[in-house]
């Protein structure tokens, strides 16, 4: 029920199946995704604004998160405080029955995405970036370029029918390169991409805010910060599952 999907979705499916969908697809991504292990994230939790099925939304009217929120093409991180309000799940309730979740702040702008649990963040402006063309392609990468960050994102592998063979996608920043996501073949269907760039955490080097999904009907966006570690460039460090219609 997400909002956020942009993914051409040929079709809907019960609530039910939602969720059956869901958890095959989620076994399958941890099988294929070798180099972003989902299942072992680490307690950070991220959110988006927009309507979701209720089980989706690990959040409570009230809470304070960190947002990060874009005005006019700039970009602020701002403790803010979360509305989360029932509503009728258009996919699976009956017409008395409120089991679907709004999520939404009062932050100005329009609030991107929201993180709790992850420490080291500082509120006041934030050098960001918004791709025009924001879908992850073969041979189509995005250039990022956030304040006097620059970066770029890739898909590499081989096209086969309406799917991409030996599927990566590759981040390069400051003459390095990482790949942060790989599958044996990805879907045409099952639209990734960068939904922000910028420097979450103020250390000087760009993270990322991508959508990994490997299914038309759901959306993984997973936020990747900058890190120390030898030989990476990033790593996750939160995500959040929702599926369509
Ligand atoms: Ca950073």
């Amino acid at each position: 029920m997400s909002l956020r999907l942009t993914a051409a979705r040929p079709y809907c499916i019960s609530g039910h199946m939602h969720r059956i969908l869901i958890s095959s697809f989620l076994s399958t991504a941890i099988a294929v995704t070798v180099l972003l292990p989902v299942h072992s994230l680490p307690k950070a939790k991220l959110l988006q604004p927009g309507d979701f099925h209720g089980d989706e939304v690990k959040a409570r009217s009230g809470e304070i998160w960190y947002g990060v929120a874009a005005q006019g093409g700039s970009y602020t991180l701002r403790k803010t405080k979360v509305k989360v309000t029932l509503m009728k799940d258009t996919v699976g309730d009956s017409d008395n029955q409120k089991t679907g979740k709004r999520v939404s702040t009062r932050m100005a702008g329009r609030t991107l995405f929201l993180v709790r649990d992850l420490g080291g963040l500082t509120e006041g402006p934030l050098p960001g970036f918004i791709a025009a063309a924001p879908l992850l392609q073969l041979n189509k990468p995005i250039k990022i370029r956030a304040g006097n960050l620059h970066g770029q994102l890739e898909v590499k592998g081989i096209r086969q029918d309406q799917a991409v063979k030996n599927y990566k996608v590759v981040f390069s920043t400051m003459g390095r390169s990482q790949t942060i996501y790989e599958a044996e073949s990805q879907s045409d269907q099952a639209q990734q991409q960068l939904l922000w760039a910028g420097d979450l955490n103020r250390d000087g080097r760009l993270d990322l805010l991508i959508d990994v999904t490997n299914d038309y009907n759901a959306s993984i966006p997973t936020l990747f910060l900058s890190s120390r570690s030898k030989g990476k460039l990033i790593k996750p460090v939160a995500k959040m599952v929702a599926v369509g219609c």
